[in-house]
């Protein structure tokens, strides 16, 4: 394992605000949030049907009075229907992912700008970041938050900043060899992809100068991180935010790598239960919604995620004093029901890491024949796994099957693949391919 030791440093005093400071600060805000988004035309109308103004907050429990905000409202108000300012006052517009269908625009202003690269700053630093680093950015530069969100957070902190955006995989080998990068930003995925890239070229991707990483944009698990410390030869740090709420920067981890410190200064999150809508207790796992009380361009109350969690508010080590929230385990929309049984492709990712001989790229088609949901899992062999004896391959696959029944408790076909038969992505990756949902039988 890497050798790098991330100090416990902390940027901002609010982020060690004790709870109650921190909740009076939190209700402050969403007032002055209730009042500045009091003329957006879809706020207007809810408040005016709800009966809600800006003088009936008075707790922070009274947000719960005020009805959610899904990704279906912000698309009803395509393209900047949910801008709270004058359009000249925008200074910088960008678009959630998501590969069909139009974006979804989100607006920033100058003050906006500037509190996110305050937020990204907040937990590059709790996760190593010092002004004499060298950072290689591997995300897309463009409508995506991920690529200009973490520029402006290092460039926040003082470091140094090698935009190689995403792409062109043998060239950041490249880069990240003789530029000598001590730190990497991009997705956990990509960051095996660079690894695997690097083999191929006769590049040992431990020998890379890297010390440590920033991965998010997309769900991974704790064993993917214990491989991908193992291929580079760094440490790796989860952080996560989504462009609706502000982009990355919503919450990220510490040093003691137990679980992702919240912004609560500026989101107040809540877990639901999906299917209830009513809060989860804490530590069990719910839906994360969030209200982002100090954006100024796009301000947003309870918005649904669709991201599953677990929160706690337990203190944290480092001393913050913010709720933490675990891993993304799915999300309530990527959750495959079969046969009744809530599925998550984490947990399929979790059990293929368990197996050696397997390389974590996999894919899950799922369709239905009859009543029959059918599942295969099509699961890349790693090269030195890879075999033409018939026996050695049944039995690896007997051992992923059952390993993925052991973890989700229902059977799946696995199909292997030979070694780089499956499709890389060079951002977030592609897990799941439904045909039940092209043939509308869900
Ligand atoms: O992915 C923002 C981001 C960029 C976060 C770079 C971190 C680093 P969107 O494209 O709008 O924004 O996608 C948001 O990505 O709702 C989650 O489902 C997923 N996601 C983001 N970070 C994580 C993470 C950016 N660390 C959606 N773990 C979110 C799991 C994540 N899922």
């Amino acid at each position: 394992m890497s050798d790098f030791v991330c100090e416990n440093r902390i940027l901002d005093k609010d982020e060690t605000l004790d709870r109650a400071q921190l909740r009076a600060l939190q209700l402050e805000r969403l007032r002055q949030c209730v009042q500045r988004v009091a003329d957006v035309p879809f706020y207007k109308e809810m408040f005016q049907r709800e009966n809600i103004t800006p003088e009936k907050i008075k707790t922070l429990d009274d947000l719960r009075r005020i009805p959610f905000t899904t990704k279906a409202d912000l698309r009803e108000y395509y393209p900047l229907g949910f801008l709270a300012v004058p359009r000249s006052e925008i200074a910088r517009i960008h678009g959630s992912s998501g590969t069909t269908g139009k974006p979804t625009f989100v607006a920033y202003t100058a003050q906006d700008r500037a509190t996110w690269a305050n937020l990204c700053a907040r937990f590059l630093v709790a996760g190593g970041l010092r002004s004499e680093h060298l950072v290689h950015i591997a995300f897309g530069y463009g409508l995506f938050t991920g690529g200009f969100g973490l520029h402006y957070g290092v460039e926040y902190v003082g470091a140094s900043i090698l935009p190689a955006a995403s792409g062109n995989t043998p060239r950041q080998v490249m880069l990240l060899q003789d530029l000598a990068a001590d730190v990497l930003i991009c997705t956990p995925s990509y960051s095996l992809q660079i690894a695997e890239v690097a083999r191929a070229q006769g590049v040992d991707p431990r020998t890379l100068p890297l010390k440590y990483a920033h991965f998010g944009g997309e769900p991974w698990t704790e064993d993917m991180r214990v491989q991908i410390e193992r291929e580079l030869d760094i440490l790796a740090f989860n952080n996560y935010g989504l462009s609706e709420v502000i982009g990355p920067g919503v919450s990220g981890e510490c040093a003691a790598r137990q679980g992702m410190h919240i912004q609560e200064d500026h989101f107040i999150v809540e877990c639901i239960d999906p299917e209830t809508l009513e809060p989860v207790p804490e530590g069990e796992q719910g839906e994360l919604v969030f209200t982002a009380i100090t954006k100024q361009a796009m301000p947003i109350i309870r918005y649904r995620t669709r991201d599953i969690a677990t929160i706690t508010s337990q203190p944290c080590v480092c001393g913050r004093t913010t709720a933490r929230m675990s891993r993304v385990i799915g999300r309530s929309d990527d959750m495959l029901i079969i046969r009744g049984v809530n599925v998550y492709p984490s947990q399929v990712e979790e059990a293929l890491l368990r197996v050696d001989g397997t390389a974590p790229h996999y894919l899950i088609e799922v369709d239905r024949t009859g009543n029959l949901d059918d599942i295969k899992v099509h699961v890349e062999v790693h090269p030195e796994s890879f075999s033409d004896k018939m026996a050695q391959m049944q039995a690896l696959r007997e051992r992923i099957a059952a390993e993925i029944r052991s973890v989700t408790g229902i059977g799946m076909k696995v199909e292997l693949v030979a070694p780089r038969g499956l499709e890389r992505s060079m951002g977030k990756a592609v897990r799941v391919i439904d045909h039940r949902r092209e043939k509308g039988t869900i």
